[in-house]
Formats: C-alpha cells, structure tokens, sequence
C-alpha cells in the first residue's frame, strides 16, 4: 500500500518530557519516524508526499482556539522572554483550569502566555518548540493524504504520521499529541454522508482524544484496545469499559481494557473483538491508528505483544476488506518499530487478499 510521508516531523523535536515535574529524555523522538521509513523503503514500499490541506479538513475535529493556539505558542513563548527568563526552551504549563476551579465555562484563554498553556495542554509532559506546529500540521496533512488516496479508490493506504495524534480532543492536547491525524483522516473518509467509519486504535493507551472527538457522533464507531488505566497506566482518567458513548452517539464507542503482561493471546482477542464490533456495526471504512508500543520490548507499556502478534492483528483487521487507512501513533523502541510496522501493513495486505 502507498505509504504517505512529510519531512517536516523533522522539525518537532520535543526536547524531553516534563515527568512528575523532572525534565526526563523522553521517547517520541524524530528517529522513531526515520526508522520507520528505513524498514518500508527496505521492504520496498512506495512512497508518496503529503499534500498540504487547507484548515477546513482540520476544524471538523479541532477547536479553532487550539489551533490558534498552537499556530503561535512557540512565537508567544519566545517573544515573552521565556527561554532568557527563566530559561525555559519550551512551552510547557503550569496551571490547569480544572472544573471545579472554574467561573466561566470555556474558561478564558488567559493574558499571560505562560498561564495560557495549561488552558489547552492537559499534562506537561507534551512540550512545544519551535518546529512544533509545522511538524504536526504537516502531519495533519499526511493523514489526510492519506485518506485522499483511499477515497480516490486505493484499497488502503499508510499514514506515517509523527508527531502522533490519538490522545489529542477537540481543545485540549497531551500525551505527545497535538492534532488529531487519525481523527481528521476518519472524518475525511466520512464526509461524503453515505455510512459510517470506524476508528480501531490498537495502540497501547486509549485513544482518548479519538474517543472524546467522536463521543456523540453515530456516524463515527470508535474502539480502542489498551492497558487498563485502572491498573495505573496513562491517561489514567479514562479508557474504561463503560465508556459507551453519549447521546445519539450511545454505543458507537467501544473500550477493551487489558491487563498489564497481556501477550497474543489476549491482545488479539481484543482486537478481533473490535473488528466484529466494526463489521456488524455497519461501517463502510476503516481507520487503524496503529500505535506499536504494544509490544513486548517498548519502553512505555506493559503489554507484551509480539511481531507476529501484529501480523495477526494486521490480517484480522484486512479481512475487514474495508477501504482502510492505517496511522501511525505511538510506538517507541526504536530498534523494533521499522519491523512492527512492516509486520502489521503486510498482514493487512494479507488479511485482504
Ligand atoms: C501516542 C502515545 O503513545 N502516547 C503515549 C504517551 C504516554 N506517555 C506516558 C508517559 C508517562 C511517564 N513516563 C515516564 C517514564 C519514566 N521512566
Ligand atoms: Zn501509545
């Protein structure tokens, strides 16, 4: 399948993470995306640039605030003297406008540059620098490039998109997210009005921005596979079981939490579980935010998936024979990622012959 691509997640180098109030290495780094791109240009893919899209595509998912906000934070940040005083090389929050702080709902997005962070970032591990909002428009655009070649008839395309997007919502972003590329990608692929689509997201957290995107939406089934948060693991505040859906959108989400240590076995089960949701719901194309760090060997999950594990997973949610376009989120050993993802296309090509 096509793999889409944009040089520019090459300017968003996050420079750490702010953890437990400690500036740590951080694991979303440009490397992740160049590996990837080595092990599909290996296994002989072809590859196509993103086309740059204007915003209309991204405000069906996104607030206008945030993308205001996050077009000129880094500008905001430097021009406020941030990075001299008191030295600060990137954006990161420090209050957050919880709802029981709250006079005013939305809350105002405050006069202080460095009070207006925290109205959109929901953790502070999800830093800002200079080539942030160009790296993450970009890809914006890969995704939708993506579903562009799908709904021009190719049976499914690649998204290669970094930096990732499943833990961004419509105002608020975090978990190393800032845009949504899988959301905006799923309402381009439903924008005609003929059927639904669905989001599976086998990544190894919730997709909590995905869900809380399309959480009243009939038209949009979302279903994530993931840790159980209720056994301490990111985004914690969500991603559980009954989490269903609200509205008229009541049923059209799905969440398979798992426990820390599941392999295979249970992992696929789950997601098996998804597709069937997926298929006897209806929809009429597919979106796999595929996250990797489910296996076995990633730094920042305990789940223990294998290479076949995702092979597997991959010609379960071919053998969807949907027109499916599949994003890149998270994914963090570096030394496996390139084979992860090469393991996963090719069992979806599998799955659909
Ligand atoms: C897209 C995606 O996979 N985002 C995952 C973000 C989860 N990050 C949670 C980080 C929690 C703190 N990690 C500290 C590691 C210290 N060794
Ligand atoms: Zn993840």
């Amino acid at each position: 399948m096509p793999v889409v691509w944009s040089d520019r997640h090459r300017r968003h180098e996050p420079g750490g993470e702010v953890w437990v109030g400690v500036r740590t290495p951080g694991t979303e780094l440009p490397e992740r995306a160049e590996r990837v791109r080595v092990a599909l240009t290996d296994a002989g893919a072809r590859f196509v640039d993103a086309e740059r899209h204007p915003d209309e595509a991204l405000l069906e998912v996104h607030d206008p605030a945030l993308l205001e906000y996050l077009a000129g934070a880094w500008e905001d940040w430097e021009a406020a003297g941030l990075t001299a005083d008191p030295g600060q090389d990137r954006v990161v929050p420090y209050l957050f406008p919880h709802p029981g702080l709250l006079a005013q709902d939305p809350p105002p997005v405050p006069t202080a540059i460095t009070a207006r962070a925290g109205r959109f970032a929901y953790d502070t591990m999800t830093l800002i620098g200079p080539g942030t909002w160009d790296a993450a428009r970009a890809a914006v655009d890969v995704a939708l490039t993506a579903a562009d070649l799908v709904l021009a008839g190719e049976p499914a395309s690649y998204a290669c998109c970094r930096p990732p997007g499943h833990h961004a919502t419509r105002d608020c972003f975090g978990g190393s997210c800032y845009l949504n590329n899988a959301a905006a990608a799923a309402a381009r692929l439903g924008a005609g009005g003929d059927g639904r689509v669905a989001v599976l997201d086998v990544d190894a957290h919730h997709g909590n921005g995905t869900q809380a995107i399309f959480y009243s939406d009939p038209e949009v089934l979302v279903g994530s596979a993931h840790v159980d948060p209720a056994a301490g693991w990111f985004p914690h505040f969500l991603g559980f079981a009954a989490e269903t859906g609200a509205g008229p959108g009541e049923g059209a989400n799905r969440n398979l939490p798992l426990a820390p240590g599941s392999g295979d076995e249970a992992w696929l089960a789950a997601v098996a579980e998804l597709a069937a949701w997926a298929r006897d719901g209806g929809v009429r194309a597919l979106v796999v935010a595929l996250g990797v760090d489910a296996a076995a060997g990633d730094p920042e999950s305990p789940l223990r998936v294998s290479a076949d594990g995702y092979r597997a997973a991959g010609r379960v949610l071919g053998g969807l024979g949907l027109p499916t376009v599949v994003v890149q989120e998270g994914g963090y050993d570096l030394a496996a990622i390139g084979r992860l993802v090469v393991e996963a296309l090719t069992g979806i090509e599998e799955g659909r012959a």
